[in-house]
């Protein structure tokens, strides 16, 4: 990892650029992909699967036996620990449910809002080589606390033909009943436009490889909504020299084994602690079976120096990262002082680790800076607000002039009639 000292503000965004995708090239691939499944329907899923999962489907959906089957093959253990997550995640994210808000803001005229659910909701779950069965707890969960009418999970199936177990076990866990064996691009296209299996949804979330972003890109061009423009993972650590750099060393190698193209970032004011936390990553990287992956993401990687708080913060809030893990002695000013992160880990005992399964809040947040305009999936995610207004004729009388006359200096003569139309049969109802 290489260390930058005190970098002018000038070459931030060049020191600190993420990788880059090849998008045109990715989406010369993706198109006819999408092309097939939205012309061919369930037969392009079943020809996709065996281009790219390399198997010969029989069903698009798993049997009985194959849920039954997922159920036994997970240990005690782990089923425990998926009911400790499920629950935190259950208990954060009903926390977030909004009361109906009604306010009579002036007499006769009442505002409301509610959240309504969105009907029909896809979730990705990628296969490959990490099956992030967590994400199917961090997407499911709220979906069926916001009370979402149709959920679809579409997960890739390995060369047997199956959902990984654990995947297909927490999905029956949340309550997830209908489950597709479809990957890629070609599982986006199928919840984007419909097939005879799978139904066309309303929003579509999950994180994916390179095609499946673009995919779900695309989809937002046929009027399907997605969660937020995804890339690889990061992570952020500002740290002083009261942490604890075997610590911070664990965490940055935490989402550096994620992907090839991740990206890691430590921020210190102490160029000997940066030292420290080089040579710890050498060595915990040796034990780490995603060595390989995580070396590469390394390449990627930097260290900072910057010798005062506020321009470390300046950066921090400049980069936007999607996990942040402050670990300084001023914590509580650098805390509130980040505007820009996904989601933020506090001192020395808050690994990122914590917030990716159980301890209670999202790990599908805003990467490549997007979290400067974009928030995490949360239960918001899955429900849309409806306003409401009820006027009386008390109201209207009250109101109604103010209509009027805005109506007619926007040269709206009709809106200003609506109103208009209705004062005079009051009047004339009095007499
Ligand atoms: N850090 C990932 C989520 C994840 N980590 C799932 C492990 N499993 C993106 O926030
Ligand atoms: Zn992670």
């Amino acid at each position: 990892m290489k260390i930058l000292d005190n970098p002018s503000k000038e070459t931030w965004a060049k020191k600190l650029a993420r990788p880059t995708f090849k998008t045109k090239q990715i989406n010369k691939i993706v198109k006819p992909i999408l092309r097939k499944v939205k012309r061919n329907g369930d037969k392009a899923l079943f020809k996709f699967a065996l281009e790219y999962d390399h198997v010969e489907l029989e069903s698009l959906f798993p049997t009985e036996l194959e849920i039954q089957s997922a159920a036994a093959a997970i240990s005690p253990e782990l089923k425990e620990a998926i009911q400790v997550a499920k629950t935190n995640i259950e208990r954060f994210h009903r926390a977030q449910e909004t009361p109906e808000l009604v306010d009579e803001v002036m007499p006769g005229v009442v505002c409301s809002r509610k959240s309504v659910p969105i009907q029909k909701v896809g979730l990705y779950i990628p296969g490959g080589t990490a099956p992030l069965f967590s994400t199917v707890l961090m997407l499911g969960i709220p979906a069926i606390l916001a009370g979402c009418k149709e959920i679809v999970l579409c997960s890739p199936p390995n060369k047997e033909g199956k959902i990984h177990p654990a995947i297909l076990y927490t999905a029956s866990l949340v309550g997830i009943t209908k489950i597709v064996k479809a990957g890629g691009a070609q599982a986006i296209a199928a919840m984007t436009f419909g097939t005879e299996s799978v139904p066309k949804v309303d929003k579509i979330f999950g994180p994916g490889n390179q095609f499946v972003t673009a995919a779900k890109q695309t989809a937002t061009k046929h009027g399907v909504a997605i969660d937020m423009p995804a890339g690889p993972s990061e992570l952020l650590v500002y740290a002083d020299n009261s942490a604890n750099a075997a610590f911070v060393a664990a965490d940055l190698l935490s989402q550096a084994e994620h992907g090839v193209d991740s990206q890691v970032i430590l921020v210190t004011d102490s160029e000997q602690f940066a030292k420290q936390v080089i040579i710890e990553i050498e060595e915990q990287l040796e034990d780490l079976p995603r060595k390989d992956i995580a070396k590469k993401a390394l390449s990627n990687s930097r260290a900072v120096l910057m010798n005062s708080a506020e321009k470390a913060i300046e950066l921090i809030n400049f980069y936007a990262p999607e996990h942040l893990i402050i670990s300084v002695r001023e914590e509580e000013s650098a805390v509130n002082s980040i505007y820009n992160a996904g989601s933020v880990f506090i001192g020395n005992f808050t690994p990122e680790s914590a917030g990716d399964y159980a301890s209670g809040t999202n790990h599908t947040l805003p990467t490549y800076g997007y979290a400067r305009n974009y928030s995490g999936v949360s239960l918001d995610s899955f429900v849309k607000k409806i306003t409401y207004q009820k006027i009386s004729p008390e109201g209207l009388k009250n109101l109604g002039p103010t209509i009027e006359i805005m109506a007619e200096n926007e040269l709206l003569d009709g809106h200003k009639n609506a109103v208009s139309i209705r004062l005079n049969y009051l009047k004339n109802q009095k007499k």
